[in-house]
């Protein structure tokens, strides 16, 4: 194993390990194209398995589709050597449509280098380390963001899950070929702790590590409007239906909404039918990201909006319908935890994030952090996400610095 603990050598190695992934599923502008068992996330879930057994880490997948390979101490005996167990870190593979490198991967890639790094140190865990690499957190393809994660904790049914389909009407049971294990609480019983290690996605840090004190609510909502397709040039415009309008309106009052609440709100997705250039559309069907603070600004501004969006809808004579399709409650994560890990990494700044994170699922069930590696534009979910090599290779040490101390206890 090369040489990491000097800072050089470890941003060497970083750099060699990431030219490795960031050919795959790379889209030509450089965003990312990895949808969950995309033939890209299936050669990232390769690299996975070569990695793992290049430092002799069995590898397990639970039956929901995460991955875990665990580094056991020879001297655990609770454990069978190839069973993932103790400290837990890794992160997700999958992107969003043409996301950045970084989201998701840096987590998994900052794992495997702690190991080597502890390693090189001769540092022998008490208990177990395990890496893992969570199925479907972004839920571009079945549309549930961490899909894994609530499937290992029993927080999606399996036969729900199963039938979730993607844009090609291809099932999540179709492509695993059964329907998902789902719950698996005797697996997560053996983690005592979740330490998730994420490129930043908001520009806050000054340094290039914080530690997260939450998770802010968030959620996606469908909205479908129903109107009455008709001719583009002969239709009267006072007998028009047209749900483009109140879809129009929707947006922009969740923009308004939003920003009244010092809430986020987007629609980054609309599909309209028929979607042609010369027929006023029949319906028009919008998502909507929406995240706030806490639990009760974020119930306010997704009332506000559908409210708002209702009444237009009357004013279209269009039909209007709100559907949640997968929300998370406030995560605030151990404040001990926090300011402890905070103290170890040389006093770390503490912040919350708006995004949403595995660690998020699972701070339900184990002791969990996460660290951030400083994102210098904040840019994320788009090809322009980054972080320097150096910033990174730091992430690595602090991750290492984590994992030691909690799986030495
Ligand atoms: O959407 C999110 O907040 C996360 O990146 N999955
Ligand atoms: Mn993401
Ligand atoms: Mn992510
Ligand atoms: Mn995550």
């Amino acid at each position: 194993m090369k040489t990491l603990s000097t800072d050089p050598a470890l941003v060497h190695t970083f750099r060699e390990v990431w030219a490795e992934l960031s050919g795959i599923g790379r889209a030509p502008d450089g965003g990312y194209l990895r949808f969950a068992w995309s033939p890209a996330e299936v050669a990232l879930r390769d690299w996975f398995r070569v990695q793992a057994a290049r430092r002799g880490m069995p590898v397990t997948d639970d039956g929901n589709g995460n991955l875990f390979a665990v580094w056991s101490p020879t001297s655990d005996e609770r454990l069978s050597g190839a069973a993932p167990g103790g400290v837990l870190t890794g992160s997700h593979f999958d992107s969003v449509p043409h996301g950045g490198a970084f989201d998701g991967p840096l987590g998994i890639v900052s794992a495997f280098l702690a190991v080597d790094l502890l390693r090189e140190r001769g540092f022998q865990p008490t208990r177990p380390i395990t890496v893992a690499a969570f199925a479907e957190e972004e839920g571009s393809r079945f549309g549930v963001a961490c899909l894994g994660s609530r499937l290992l904790t029993g927080a999606i049914d399996p036969q729900r899950a199963a039938a979730l389909t993607d844009r090609d009407g291809i099932s999540l049971g179709d492509v695993l070929g059964a329907t998902p294990a789902g719950a698996r609480p005797e697996l997560v019983a053996r983690f005592d702790a979740y330490v998730e290690l994420h490129v930043e996605q908001g520009r806050a840090l000054a340094g290039p590590i914080g530690v997260a004190s939450a998770i802010w609510p968030h959620g996606r909502w469908r909205f479908d409007v129903e109107g009455e397709g008709n001719h583009a040039g002969t239709t009267l415009m006072t007998d028009r239906r047209d749900p483009m309008l109140t879809y129009a309106f929707t947006v922009l009052a969740a923009n308004k909404e939003a920003r009244l609440r010092g809430a986020h709100a987007t629609v980054g997705r609309v599909e309209v039918t028929p979607n042609a250039t010369n027929a006023i559309p029949a319906a028009v069907r919008g998502w909507l990201d929406a995240r706030a603070a806490d639990d009760e600004t974020l119930a306010g501004l997704v009332e506000a909006v559908a409210k708002k969006a209702t009444e237009r809808a009357g004013r279209d004579g269009t039909a209007i319908r709100f559907t949640a399709e997968s929300t998370t409650g406030e995560v605030r994560f151990d404040p001990t935890l926090a300011s402890n890990l905070a103290g170890l990494l040389g006093g770390a700044p503490i912040l919350p994030t708006g995004a949403g994170h595995d660690a998020g699922v699972l701070s339900a069930h184990l002791p969990t952090a996460m660290l951030f590696v400083r994102n210098p534009t904040g840019v994320s979910h788009a090809p322009a996400e980054s972080a320097s090599d150096a910033d990174c290779a730091e992430g690595v040490k602090a991750l290492a610095r984590v994992l030691e101390e909690l799986s030495a206890q």
